[in-house]
């Protein structure tokens, strides 16, 4: 076992995006590229001398050899102990989970999320601090930073650790723990939850199916709805986890999880559908005939959430990402709770969470998750709605309509337009930014501009100001339109297009959200030109 270091240089293009770095695979696998990023993670965090980190990641192709080259340079370097995941595996509520209460000094996730996986799909890499969340921006930008000044890495040259075994082992001076996945999660989610009563719900007959995706909620779900909620054999579906996800996209959506959509929408469905994606943060709530978009979940959890035992003392407060549907500020409205307005990406919940001021927090790409850990949390979600309807016995869809009659409606769709030309994305964004003098008071498609602007944020724990976070376009009535670029993408630019309108008619609550939106669709188009600026017909994904 030698100790060698290794001269490098910087490499373009390491900038952590809205959750780490992501980059397609075969980048990561030339050389130096994931040593590189890993040394300015280690730079950034001022060195991992005699600390303990967490690592695993979602198992995608390459997981399993980037966690030996991580385990290795952490070796090198004089960290104390890493403790992994039975080969390398972790759901991302689950390593911040580990984060937590074994009190580290934080963790590295392997995982692209929702992005596909294999050698020509994607991988990723990201740090989380302390606390369980992922890094905040005065951290990511310490490590861009050291990214752009590296000439060297310290790594030992050794054989695989066998990651296969549960128990102690060492790799020089470290030790290495290798950790079941699944049992910590377990237990924290059933500390949360009346399992008694989910129980009772499902051997009363509540059929449930839960889509796995092949991604790393399989191991989870099995656990806890089979093993321990007695739901039946079959009820969790693509269950074992692949390194190329099945080739598909684990993104829980209606268009890639169709398969989940049809059976829920077929006669026999069963009772609760739910999806979760690559790295299991994320999740998609579907009932017998009834999509619930993930800004309604949100909502609908917000209003419910005292009914399961984890939350019966009631919620501190709620937050939600701009971009995300105003369905839950209606409920903190009625309620008497703060709401507050966060840039996308979890790791602006995380002094939110820390200070008390929300317990619970949500996305509307179907991330939902509370101050139980400090990342969004697919399972839970899951969990969460499953106590609540075994505590009120409705149907998914009477809890929508319920809701939807007590608090109004938030018609709400996203439009994403994958893969465009980057400049060509910039150039809208741009040409919005230079109109937002003039817009306010002009019409498009029937709808006036009571306000344009772009969606800036200072942190009201530790004041940090973030820039440059949406352009919104606001309505005469409430409607309203945000466009954004993604920043997890490996491949040019994803304009996200975020369609809202609310309404109070309590005839006109069951509309399809996307005939309910069309007077903003068309304004949107009206006054972005995307069919112009991108040659794109139509959005390659509707959620
Ligand atoms: C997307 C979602 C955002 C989410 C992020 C990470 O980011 O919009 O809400 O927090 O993915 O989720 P962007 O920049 O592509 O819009 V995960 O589950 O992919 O880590
Ligand atoms: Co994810």
């Amino acid at each position: 076992m030698e100790r060698i270091t290794v001269q490098t240089r910087p490499i373009e293009g390491q900038k952590p995006g809205t959750s780490g770095l992501r980059k397609k695979t075969n980048v990561f696998m030339e050389p130096h590229f994931l040593e590189n990023f890993v040394q300015a993670i280690f730079t950034g965090i001022g060195g991992v001398v005699g600390k303990t980190l967490v690592l695993g990641g979602d198992g995608r192709y390459f997981n399993d050899h980037a966690a030996q080259v991580i385990l290795r340079m952490a070796a090198a370097q004089g960290c104390a102990k890493v403790i992994i995941g039975q080969n390398a595996l972790l759901s991302t509520p689950a390593a911040s989970h580990m984060i937590r209460i074994r009190q580290t000094d934080g963790g590295i996730i392997m995982s692209a999320s929702h992005n596909p996986g294999g050698p020509k799909e994607d991988f990723g890499v990201k740090f989380n601090t302390p606390n369980g969340g992922p890094a905040p921006e005065d951290v990511t930008d310490r490590i861009f930073a050291a990214t752009k000044e590296i000439t060297s890495y310290d790594i030992i040259e050794t054989t695989d650790v066998d990651l296969d075994r549960i128990g102690d082992t060492s790799l020089g001076d470290m030790s290495v723990e290798v950790v079941d996945p699944v049992a910590d999660y377990a237990a924290l989610m059933e500390e949360l939850f009346d399992f008694d009563a989910i129980a009772k719900l499902i051997a009363g007959g509540f059929r449930i199916r839960f889509d796995a995706m092949h991604a790393i909620t399989g191991p989870y779900a099995t656990a806890i709805l089979q093993d321990r909620l007695g739901a039946p054999a079959g009820s969790v579906v693509n269950a074992v986890p692949l390194p190329d996800f099945g080739g598909g996209h684990p993104d829980p959506n209606p268009i890639w999880a169709k398969d989940l959509m049809d059976a829920m929408f077929a006669d026999d469905a069963p009772d609760f559908g739910a999806a979760s994606d690559g790295d299991g943060d994320r999740n998609m709530i579907v009932g017998r005939g009834a999509y619930v978009t993930p800004s309604d979940s949100l909502a609908v959890l917000a209003a419910n959430a005292h009914l399961a035992p984890g939350y019966a003392k009631g919620l501190a407060g709620v937050a939600r990402s701009m971009p995300t549907s105003g369905a839950v500020d209606r409920v903190a409205a009625a309620r008497g709770l703060d709401c507050y307005e966060t840039p996308t990406g979890w790791k602006f919940f995380g002094n939110l969470l820390d200070a008390g001021r929300a317990t619970l927090c949500g996305e509307e790409s179907a991330g939902t998750g509370s101050d139980h850990v400090r990342e969004k949390d697919g399972l839970w979600a899951v969990l969460l709605w499953l106590n609540i309807l075994a505590v009120n016995g409705k149907s998914v869809q009477q809890m929508l309509d319920d809701h939807w009659a007590e608090f109004g409606r938030n018609y709400y769709s996203r439009h994403d337009y994958e893969g465009v030309d980057a400049t060509a994305a910039e150039g809208l964004m741009q040409a919005m930014r230079d109109q937002f003098a003039t817009l306010p008071g002009q019409s498009f498609a029937g709808k006036t501009v009571a306000s344009a602007d772009e969606f800036s944020y200072d942190d009201p724990v530790d004041g940090s100001h973030s820039a440059n976070q949406g352009i919104r376009i606001g309505f005469d009535g409430g409607g309203r339109v945000v466009f954004r670029l993604s920043g997890t993408g490996t491949v040019g630019a994803t304009l996200r297009v975020y369609l809202e309108d609310v309404c109070e008619d309590p005839t006109a609550m069951n509309r399809d959200p996307q005939d309910a939106l069309a007077d903003i669709i068309a304004a949107a188009e009206a006054i972005a030109g995307i069919r112009d600026r991108t040659g794109r017909e139509a959005p390659d994904v509707r959620t």
